[in-house]
């Protein structure tokens, strides 16, 4: 950071709880003029109906730019689904995942644009037109990678007989056509090695004075984005020290179904099990500080600084303060 620069804060992310934890590191930045970059996660993406649909850069892009549905947290406000009633008219399939009216528009131009040759990082930035989010939305890597979740050969088929082998099945149908209920074996970040991080990835990090982890699903959200060759590195080789954010309060998650992916790892769903994954830098790890909430103060990881403070993302000037609490622990605050 030069003496007149504004700080620059680069910010990794999955959805619906990366958006909401954006939105306070965006308030916090009009306050101070420092910068943001999101390195947001790409495992979700998937191909239906002849269509691109990468939920959570989405997520990231329709919440910041006060589009999204409040209640869903994914997708349009005043969605209508005019297209999904035609779609299971004709019986298409998949029909348990719902694409709105509105989200399709955004869905058409990612597919025209990536089908003319365009990278994910451009569509990206051509949709953020119309959205102006404030800060800067990355996907984690411009080449497809899509997470997969191994299940036993029979989970979820009607009337199939328990059997030894397995399938994998993309994380979408497991997450949304089956609620994460089926038994994990395991997550499987298909494409991850040989993806390259998307352009301008490793130069915000390079340039980063800090770094945040949202406390987005450390098992499907964080864990992609750092699968990417090369973008481990640059955290672990960088200057900027790197913040985690629990996504654990007590032995639940924020939101979402992280307990379920965790457990899949064989990690403990608690602050402390999830810092010990990422591991303290000085262990060879990736954490600088680990913020928890007021509910887990005296959570104790070897060699890592531990902070407490409130953790619900309740509103903007509360996610803001946890911004504020981050950036102290990592001692970038003048
Ligand atoms: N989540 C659902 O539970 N049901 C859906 O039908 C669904 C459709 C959908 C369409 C576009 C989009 O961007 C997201 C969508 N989601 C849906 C959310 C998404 O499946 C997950 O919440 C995330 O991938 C997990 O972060």
């Amino acid at each position: 950071m030069g003496e007149d620069d504004g700080m620059h804060i680069v910010v990794l992310a999955g959805g619906i709880g990366g958006g909401r934890f954006l939105a306070g590191v965006r308030a916090f930045a009009r306050q101070t003029g420092a910068e943001v970059t999101a390195v947001v996660n790409v495992g979700d993406d998937v191909t239906l109906h002849g269509l691109r649909i990468c939920p959570d850069l989405d997520s990231v892009m329709y919440t910041l730019g006060g589009g999204a549905d409040p209640e869903r947290g994914w997708g349009r406000r005043d969605e209508t689904w005019t297209v999904r009633e035609e779609l299971a008219a004709y019986q298409a399939e998949p029909s348990w995942f719902g694409l709105g009216d509105r989200d399709i528009a955004t869905h058409l131009i990612r597919t025209t644009m990536l089908n003319a040759g365009y990278p994910l990082s451009a569509v990206t930035a051509a949709l953020c037109v119309r959205w102006q989010p404030g800060v800067r939305l990355l996907p984690a890597t411009d080449d497809r990678m899509e997470t997969h979740v191994v299940v036993e050969q029979d989970a979820g088929r009607e009337g199939g007989p328990a059997g030894a082998g397995e399938r994998a099945i993309h994380f979408q149908e497991w997450w949304v056509r089956h609620h994460a209920r089926l038994p994990a074996r395991r997550f499987v970040f298909v494409g991850a090695e040989s993806a390259k991080p998307a352009e301008g990835v490793l130069d915000a990090l390079a340039g980063a004075d800090v770094v945040l982890l949202a406390p987005s699903n450390p098992v499907v959200s964080i864990a992609p984005i750092l699968a990417v060759p090369g973008l481990r590195e640059a955290l672990t080789a960088g200057r900027a020290p790197v913040v985690g954010v629990s996504p654990i309060i007590g032995s639940a998650p924020v939101r979402g179904m992280a307990d379920k992916c965790l457990a899949t790892i064989g990690v403990e769903c608690s602050a402390r099990g999830v810092a010990a994954m990422y591991g303290a830098r000085s262990a060879g790890g990736l954490l600088d500080g680990w913020l928890v909430d007021t509910a887990d103060a005296g959570v104790h990881v070897d060699g890592l600084p531990v902070r407490a403070v409130p953790l619900w993302m309740t509103d903007e000037a509360a996610t803001a303060a946890m911004t504020r609490a981050a950036l102290e622990l990592a001692g970038v605050l003048r």
